[in-house]
């Protein structure tokens, strides 16, 4: 299959998560840079033309137009049999993961990253809400991987792709420095930086960036 192009921007870690999982696959594809910050995804022609919920990333592959990070995940494993579950047991555990990092980890670590780092004036209490709650969200994934090499079974999957990917920027965006609050996500993080192709978001992901104001 070819002919994937990815609809990013640079800070997206929704769209690392499809690039890193599209490269680990061996799989080319085109980036079209999108103006996050120019608020192009918020524009009624944006969305009639390219996704009507209004979020990046976008994959074409061929013909379709694909979005949402967890369904697209499962296709690629099944696509590529690479990252899927070994069994039924392991592929609802994935299942159960990537539901919990898209409302948890991803949805709230996006939301305040995105506050802390990239806007020009954050509200101090909102801050500290999105804090506590990442705080408590990185504490249940640490204790998690106390235990484990990877979060489902023995293998990488795709629950690791995707709830490694926010925690994959550079640290002061988010401003946690896991190796002293979180060891085991930072083990973990360090492991899966080692698998063949992997790649950091900012390299995977060109263009112009943000301005970052950490
Ligand atoms: N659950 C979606 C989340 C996508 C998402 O929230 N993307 C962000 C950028 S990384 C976005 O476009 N947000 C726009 C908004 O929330 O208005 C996925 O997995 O693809």
């Amino acid at each position: 299959m070819t002919g994937y192009r990815l609809h990013y921007f640079p800070e997206s870690g929704n769209s690392y998560k499809l690039a890193l999982m599209l490269t680990l696959c061996g799989q080319a594809f085109e980036p079209v840079w999108t103006d996050f910050g120019g608020g192009v995804t918020r524009t009624p022609e944006w969305r009639a033309r390219v996704n009507p919920m209004g979020e990046i990333p976008v994959l074409e592959d061929g013909p379709e137009r694909l979005t949402q990070t967890a369904p697209i995940l499962l296709r690629l494993a099944e696509r590529y049999g690479r990252f899927g579950g070994g069994n039924d047991e392991e592929k609802f555990e994935i299942l159960r993961w990537l539901f919990w990092d898209n409302h948890k980890l991803t949805g709230y670590m996006a939301t305040y990253r995105y506050l802390r780092a990239f806007s020009a004036s954050p509200d101090p209490a909102v801050l500290a809400f999105l804090r506590r709650r990442l705080d408590d969200f990185l504490g249940i994934l640490d204790g998690h991987l106390r235990e484990r090499r990877f979060m489902v079974g023995e293998r990488p999957t795709i629950a690791d792709v995707s709830l490694m990917a926010y925690l994959s920027f550079p640290e002061n965006e988010a401003g946690y420095e896991l190796a002293v609050s979180h060891p085991a996500v930072r083990a973990w993080l360090s492991r899966l930086a080692a698998l063949p192709g992997w790649q950091a978001p900012y390299d995977l992901l060109p263009g112009k960036r943000l301005h970052c104001n950490v």
